[in-house]
C-alpha cells in the first residue's frame, strides 16, 4: 500500500510534467491576472501551464486589504467573476466586495477546471530567448532557488510567455537585463511603478496589458511596473480585466 500511494503520485506528476514540457502559453505567477488569463486560454483549447513560486497559488488576493480578507471590485467586472462562479456583495458606488478566500480559491479552481495545469512551488528563474523571441521558461523548485543551491534548472518551451509576476515584473526584467531586449514601453525599459492613485492605476493595468516583445506578454501589476503605472491597492477589477485582455491578445497571435 505504502509504495503504491507514492507510485501513483510519482507516475501522475511526471505524466503531467511530460505533457507540459512544450506549451502554447506559459503563465508565470498565479495572481488574479495570470489565473484569469490561464482560464480563458485553456477554455479556448490552448495548452497552458501556470508556474507559481509559492506553495499556494493566489498571489496577493488572500490577505484582502491589510489582512482584512475582503477585496473590492467594480460592477462591470462581475461577469468575469461569474465565469468562475465567485459570489460578491454590493457596496456603495456601484462596487462590490468579494471574500478574498473565495476569490483566490475560485480563480484557482476555475483555471484548473478549464484545463490549465498548475506547477506550484516552482520558480521561473530565466527565459529561453532564441531568434530574438522569448520562447520558453527556465524553471527550478522554489526551495532550491531560495536556498541558493547550485542545481541546474529544467526548461519548458512555449509559444507565448505571460509575465503575471506582479509588482517585480520578473520576466520582463529578465528580457531587458539578460536578453537586452527593448520592450514596448516609453523608455524601452522598465519604467517602475508609481505611488497610489486608484482610478489611474486601474485604467493603466488594463491599458498596459500588452505584448512587450515577440513571445512575451505582461498583465496585472507587472504591466503597471513595466510601463510606469500607478498602484491601486485592494481593488481587483483591473486585474481581472487585464488577465482577460492578455488572453485575448495571445489567442489572436496564436491563431494568426
Ligand atoms: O502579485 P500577484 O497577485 O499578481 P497580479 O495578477 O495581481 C496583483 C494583486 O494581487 C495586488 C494588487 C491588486 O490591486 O495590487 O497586488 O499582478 O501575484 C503574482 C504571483 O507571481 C508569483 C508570486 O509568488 C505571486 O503569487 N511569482 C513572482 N515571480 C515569480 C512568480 C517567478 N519568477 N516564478 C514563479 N512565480
Amino acid at each position: 500500500m505504502e509504495e503504491k500511494i507514492s507510485l501513483a503520485i510519482v507516475e501522475r506528476y511526471f505524466e503531467k510534467l511530460r505533457e507540459h514540457l512544450a506549451l502554447d502559453v506559459a503563465v508565470v505567477g498565479a495572481g488574479p491576472s495570470g489565473m484569469v488569463a490561464a482560464r480563458d486560454l485553456a477554455a479556448a483549447g490552448k495548452k497552458v501551464a501556470v508556474f507559481e513560486r509559492k506553495l499556494a497559488p493566489g498571489g496577493g488576493i488572500w490577505g484582502g486589504g491589510m489582512l482584512f480578507n475582503e477585496v473590492v471590485l467594480q460592477e462591470e467586472t462581475l461577469p468575469i467573476l461569474e465565469d468562475f462562479g465567485i459570489r460578491s456583495v454590493p457596496c456603495d458606488g456601484g462596487r462590490h466586495t468579494v471574500d478574498a478566500v473565495e476569490m483566490a480559491s475560485g480563480l484557482i479552481f476555475g483555471a484548473a477546471r478549464a484545463g490549465a495545469v498548475f506547477f506550484n512551488a516552482v520558480s521561473v528563474e530565466d527565459i529561453v530567448f532564441k531568434d530574438d523571441r522569448v520562447s520558453g521558461v527556465v524553471i527550478n523548485w522554489s526551495p532550491i532557488t531560495r536556498l541558493e543551491m547550485h542545481v541546474d534548472p529544467l526548461v519548458v518551451t512555449s509559444r507565448a510567455v505571460l509575465d503575471g509576476t506582479g509588482h517585480p515584473s520578473e520576466i520582463a526584467r529578465l528580457a531587458v537585463r539578460k536578453a537586452g531586449v527593448k520592450i514596448a514601453t516609453e523608455s524601452g525599459g522598465i519604467m517602475g511603478e508609481r505611488p497610489m492613485w486608484v482610478e489611474r492605476g486601474e485604467e493603466a493595468t488594463v491599458r498596459d496589458t500588452k505584448m512587450l516583445c515577440p513571445g512575451l506578454y505582461v498583465s496585472g501589476m507587472a504591466a503597471n511596473n513595466v510601463s510606469g503605472g500607478f498602484r491601486m491597492g485592494p481593488i481587483f477589477g483591473g486585474m481581472l480585466r487585464s488577465g482577460r485582455k492578455a488572453a485575448a491578445l495571445i489567442l489572436e497571435e496564436l491563431s494568426a
